[in-house]
């Protein structure tokens, strides 16, 4: 099985942090959306990170999709909770961190590829927003209901919320101030500690 993807990608890393948690082999191949187009296109015409060439050859791609499979080949190993009161936490906590990682991305895709002069604020601004109600969310969750964050008890929301908030910390620490979330900066650093953290290093 082989994940296709830069581990500066939130979606890659999140995939990659799981598989490990899992106790799934993979091989990881640091492949580009961007730099490496065409490398990246010959795996999947759609050029979309994370894909997983799973060991028939087929594709899979989008890090949510890629981790349900994960999920039934690691079974009866699971990150995500039986209880369906703590099943429904952690997926409000999941959709709080990809929206965050989804509005992070946007802007920085807003900056880097376009031209100064074809940026439009009020786009900009509302995703800035939106990033900012994502986090605020994610901070009171996780004072009201601090995650676990060891190797053997560590779920999906806990690996998504600490990548989530590190990925934003790299890209736009300007934006979101760490200082005004310190429950997302003391948990996301001592995720960061952790061994399938540290194996997979976002730059
Ligand atoms: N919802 C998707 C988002 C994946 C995503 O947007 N990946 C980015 C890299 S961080 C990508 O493939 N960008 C290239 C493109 O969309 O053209 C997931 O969870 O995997």
């Amino acid at each position: 099985m082989q994940l296709i993807g830069m581990l500066d990608s939130p979606f890659v890393r999140r995939v990659s942090i799981s598989l490990q948690l899992l106790g799934i082999p993979f091989e990881h191949q640091s492949v580009s959306v961007f730099s490496t187009f065409e490398q990246f296109r010959q795996i999947n015409p759609v050029v979309k990170a994370p894909s997983l060439v799973c060991d028939d050859g087929q594709v899979l791609m989008d890090s949510s999709l890629i981790l349900d499979y994960a999920e039934a080949l690691a079974a009866p190993r699971s990150l995500m909770p039986a209880a369906i009161g703590e099943r429904q936490h952690a997926l409000r906590v999941v959709g709080l961190a990809l929206a965050a990682c989804e509005k992070t991305i946007q802007i920085v895709y807003e900056r880097n590829l376009r031209p100064p002069e074809k940026q439009h604020e009020p786009w900009v601004a509302r995703v800035q927003g939106q990033l900012f109600a994502a986090y605020q969310a994610l901070e009171i969750e996780l004072r009201n209901k601090p995650l676990a964050v060891s190797s053997k008890a560590i779920n999906q929301a806990g690996v998504s919320t600490a990548v989530a908030w590190s990925f934003t910390q790299m890209m736009l620490p300007e934006i979101v101030i760490a200082a005004d979330y310190p429950a997302l900066q003391a948990y996301s650093a001592q995720a960061e500690r952790l061994a399938e953290f540290i194996a997979a290093p976002p730059v």
